[in-house]
């Protein structure tokens, strides 16, 4: 891993990303939820933020059958070359977390696959949720950056896929 974070909570970072593809994407699902209205994807000041261009990619996810957007956000996580983890990989940072922001809310709204109800995190999952929780807001905006920064494919760097 090359990429570089802002340090401020390194290590529920790399025990995030050490978790299954399924894991991480169901943990990611409990923070969204246990976020409340913490977050308003209308902040003022938020202006490194790209709506439209979030919002253009969410329609194109909102699209796809469950399966096909199940495997969508497994493939930004795991790394996989498609058109949509390229468009993804070429989103600003903020932008990147508005994108889940708006599958999250699909999720919601019934438009995105949802959890399946008896879902359970793991053991490890759960203590990270509560680590998450017990973090500041302005710590938990810069992790949840550093955790979907790195997502998708970058096309400037995609000539030599890792794993
Ligand atoms: O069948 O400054 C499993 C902005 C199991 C504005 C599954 C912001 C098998 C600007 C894998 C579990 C709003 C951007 C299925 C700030 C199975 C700004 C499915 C802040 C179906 C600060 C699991 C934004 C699935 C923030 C589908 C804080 C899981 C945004 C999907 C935070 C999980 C966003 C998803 C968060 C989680 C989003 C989509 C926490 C998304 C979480």
């Amino acid at each position: 891993m090359t990429y570089v974070t802002t340090d401020s909570a390194p290590e529920l970072l790399q025990a995030f990303q050490g978790l299954d593809v399924d894991q991480q994407l169901a943990l990611f699902y409990f923070i969204y939820k246990e976020m409340g209205d913490a977050v308003t994807p209308a902040a003022p000041g938020a202006s490194t933020v790209s709506p439209q261009i979030a919002e253009g990619l969410f329609g194109q996810v909102k699209e796809m059958s469950f399966d096909e957007q199940l495997q969508l956000q497994r493939d930004l996580i795991q790394k996989r070359e498609t058109m949509i983890t390229r468009e993804y990989g070429a989103l600003g940072n903020t932008t990147k977390l508005l994108f889940w922001y708006l599958l999250a809310q699909g999720m919601d709204s019934s438009e995105i696959v949802p959890m399946p109800s008896e879902y359970e995190l793991s053991a490890p999952a759960q203590e990270l949720l509560a680590q998450v929780k017990a973090l500041g807001y302005e710590k938990q905006m810069t992790l949840f950056r550093d955790l979907v920064a790195p997502m998708g494919v970058d096309s400037t760097t995609s000539g030599r896929q890792g794993i």
